[in-house]
């Protein structure tokens, strides 16, 4: 029989979501909660992709909650082990680092319409734990689970093989014939890293991506020092950054044309990383700027245009236990595979494991509707269960932890109104829902991920775009600033009746 423990408040995932709903419920006085991580340290993301090169692509300075600025990044785009770093010490200074229970995986969540509670099992090791909790904040973060690419034999591959987000740390890639499959944000970032060592290196592209240079600045120490004392001046950089990145907006949601300026830029960064002109055409895309991610690196083409690296764009039609076949009868042996394809971004997959109060799962419901949530963070059928980065709230833009704090806020208000006014449950209506989602996919037509020519992780299999935010962020954080409790269907503690408010 698994122990129980009641809990006002579960949250699950100790990635940026998690860590922020922790601090801000703890600074409310919503001291009764216990955030579960499934892996061995907090950090989400920058927990798992630990590849050669990982670095974000969002500036430091706006890539970092408001409440804890960080003087001392190093760069103007941080690497991965100083985001780490910084989510680590953040969860340490505000006190919610023994909150935190790792190790342990959510196997299944369950509404209990009896004891209005959300029944959480959870595994660790051997060890089970059920969590009864009244509010159920779910972080899992959108690229969370590696998805392997489905290609004839590549189970029989004898090799090392590891997905980017895997990273095998083991493995020597000095001297080794390499290939990379895929050419997204993650693999963009690895490709210069192995080309420097490997004795050869393929590059799998099934489409080419959009890239940019990166204007990357180090910070000296007086820049740093400054940041540190002079009052004002880091919040300063930062908001000219938000802005800065604001202005991108009409670009992706109104008129592609507009960016036409980073299309320029990224075919100079071409003409200037790759010297051969067959290499340039292969890499130049034939779809919109923006319809897929802009992807930023001054790295990347030159690495591709080196000696040891070969650019296929042939599709692959299979994997042998020491090579790729390629569907034109080419086969390149290979000592180690690296596949960079990405995530389960659409259908996310901790909806299988969460039944709601009408006892399906919220994959069930989603297979009917698309991935979709009120504001990003609400669904019908699941009473106080919270998104923290639910659909519809990435960015092609900026930073997701500005997103994360403009979802916490609603939380936090959503919890006090409970408190306040003696709540049990609250679920948004279904015509709030439908009316949300009706707008965000009337709004995504124009939008360059809609009519730019291009598949991307951001469209589920319907051509559904339920990934990312169509507006600006200030929008975003405007909607969700206050919990809109007449959107809701509310319960009381004591009487079981529901009652709509304002119906
Ligand atoms: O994954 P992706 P990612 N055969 O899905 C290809 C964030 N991120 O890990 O374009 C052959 O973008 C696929 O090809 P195609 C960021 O939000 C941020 O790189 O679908 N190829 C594509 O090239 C990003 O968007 C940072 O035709 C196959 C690649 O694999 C998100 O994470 C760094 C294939 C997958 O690209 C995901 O990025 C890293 C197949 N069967 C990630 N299946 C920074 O902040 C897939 N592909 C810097």
């Amino acid at each position: 029989m698994a122990k129980e423990i009641e809990v006002d408040h579960l949250i699950v995932g100790a990635g940026f979501g998690g860590v922020c709903a922790a601090i801000k419920l703890d600074e409310d006085g919503e001291r009764d909660f216990v955030v579960i991580e499934r892996g061995n340290d907090v950090g989400g993301t920058w927990r798992d992709n630990t590849y050669p090169g990982a670095a974000c692509d969002v500036p430091s300075q706006l890539y970092s909650y408001s409440f804890a600025p960080n003087p001392d990044w190093s760069m103007s785009f941080s690497p991965q082990p100083e985001i780490l770093d910084y989510i680590r010490r953040v969860a340490e200074e505000y006190g919610v680092r023994d909150r935190i229970v790792l190790n342990t995986t959510m196997d299944a969540a369950r509404w209990d319409d009896e004891r209005q509670r959300w029944l959480v099992s959870t595994s660790s090791g051997r060890r089970t734990t059920t969590y009864a909790a009244k509010t159920f904040i779910v972080g899992p973060g959108p690229l969370s689970e590696p998805k392997l690419p489905d290609i004839d034999g590549i189970e029989d591959f004898q090799g090392e093989i590891f997905h980017s987000a895997r990273w095998n740390h083991d493995v020597d890639l000095t001297g080794k014939r390499v290939a990379v499959i895929g050419t997204g944000a993650s693999a963009i970032q690895i490709v210069p890293e192995v080309q420097k060592v490997a004795s050869h290196l393929d590059v799998y592209q099934r489409t080419a991506p959009w890239v940019i240079p990166r204007n990357e600045h180090r910070y000296s120490s007086l820049e740093k020092l400054a940041f540190r004392h002079v009052p004002g001046l880091q919040r300063a950089a930062r908001t000219a950054i938000y802005w800065g990145r604001e202005l991108y907006v009409p670009a992706f949601t109104k008129n592609p044309k507009l960016a036409l300026p980073a299309k320029m830029m990224a075919l100079q960064n071409i003409r200037k990383g790759i010297k051969d002109p067959q290499l340039r055409a292969k890499v130049t895309p034939t779809y919109e700027i923006g319809c897929k991610r802009i992807l930023i690196s001054n790295r990347y083409y030159p690495a591709l245009d080196a000696d040891n690296t070969e650019l296929v764009t042939d599709k692959i039609a299979k994997v042998t236990g020491s090579s790729i076949v390629t569907t034109d009868g080419t086969e390149r042996e290979i000592d180690v595979l690296i596949v960079a394809t990405g995530f389960y971004t659409t259908d996310i997959p901790v909806a299988h494991h969460v039944i709601g109060r009408t006892g399906r799962s919220m994959a069930d419901r989603f297979a009917q509707t698309g991935a979709a949530a009120y504001k990003g963070t609400t669904v019908p059928e699941f009473p106080n269960l919270f998104f923290v980065i639910g659909p519809n709230t990435g960015l092609g833009h900026s930073s997701m932890v500005f997103i994360i704090e403009s979802q916490v806020q609603y939380i936090r208000d959503a919890i006090r109104t409970m408190r306040h006014h003696r709540y049990a449950t609250v679920e948004p209506r279904e015509d709030a829902f439908e009316a949300w989602n009706a707008d965000l996919q009337e709004r995504m037509k124009p939008t360059v991920w809609s009519s730019g020519g291009c598949a991307s992780w951001y469209l589920d299999e319907q051509g559904r775009n339920t990934t990312l935010w169509p507006r600006t962020t200030f929008v975003f954080r405007g909607l969700l600033h206050t919990f809109d409790v007449a959107k809701y269907v509310v319960t009381g503690a004591s009487e079981r009746l529901h009652e709509e408010v304002n119906a």
